[in-house]
């Protein structure tokens, strides 16, 4: 269960958010009302929301995901590997001391690795070999949740993918929601894979939300698979962030707080 989420107001420069290909220029005023949308569903949901302010100087900034991983037992600072994206991570830090000690803060120092690349499934966390991480930053990031009882791995990546998280994210019960290469990983075959066709692929990025899933609007035959498992599903329009690599988890860190 979480009881809390924090996100970022997206900053204007965020139309120079990097992509991998142009499908558009992102319309700011409609992303903000998305973005919106996604904290007002959060907070119907329940959870306590906090917003941070944007930061211009980052135009990813808003897709917090990818500078912490959080658990109910410690929080991970990643290092971001672009230049572009590197220095978010400062900006997360302090927000994070208000929820965990600070001993229970780890940072990713001696290699590269996001938290869209890493998908925890129950105590396990799987990490996306992407040109995102690097195998010293991987390797860190395992030795601190090996220090809490969890487990990790890396697995193998297509060559265009963004992030693990952007092919695949765990919604609990043993679900795994899938697209891709990702499907026929042998890695994968203890969990019940509820898989997203090559054209819904986006859609394999949900975010379970206590029994919730919010997905991308229009993938209508990966949605009613999910709801047939039992899930009440909530659709959002995600589409000016899509322009660049953003998808349903990127928005929000999820967590419940231990201090
Ligand atoms: C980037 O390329 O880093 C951003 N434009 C998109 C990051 C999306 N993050 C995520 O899915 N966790």
């Amino acid at each position: 269960m979480y009881t809390h989420i924090i996100a970022r107001t997206p900053s204007r420069s965020m139309v120079k958010g990097l992509r991998r290909e142009d499908i558009g220029v992102p319309d700011y005023e409609l992303a903000l009302e998305q973005h919106k949308k996604y904290v007002e569903t959060m907070e119907s949901l329940g959870l306590v929301v906090e917003v941070l302010p944007a930061l211009e100087d980052y135009p990813d900034s808003c897709f917090v995901e990818d500078v912490a991983v959080v658990t109910e037992k410690m929080a991970i600072i990643t290092n971001p590997a672009t230049e572009q994206r590197n220095g978010e991570k400062e900006h997360i830090v302090e927000t994070l001391k208000k929820y965990y000690p600070e001993d229970r803060i780890h940072f990713v120092t001696e290699g590269y690795c996001e938290g869209g690349d890493i998908i925890r499934a129950d105590n396990h966390f799987f990490l996306g070999e992407t040109e995102r991480s690097n195998e010293a930053g991987r390797a860190q990031f395992i030795s601190f949740v090996e220090q809490y009882g969890y487990t990790g791995s890396t697995i193998p990546m297509p060559n265009d993918a963004l992030h693990l998280g952007s092919d695949m994210t765990y919604i609990m019960n043993n679900n795994m929601l899938i697209t891709g290469e990702l499907v026929d990983n042998p890695a994968f075959d203890q969990y019940n894979k509820v898989i997203a066709s090559k054209e819904e692929g986006y859609a394999a990025n949900g975010c379970w939300i206590n029994g919730t899933v919010l997905m991308a609007e229009g993938f209508p035959e990966v949605i009613q698979k999910v709801k047939d498992l039992g899930y009440e599903v909530i659709t959002l329009n995600n589409s000016e962030f899509k322009k660049i690599d953003g998808s349903m988890t990127c928005l929000s860190l999820r967590f419940t707080p231990i201090k």
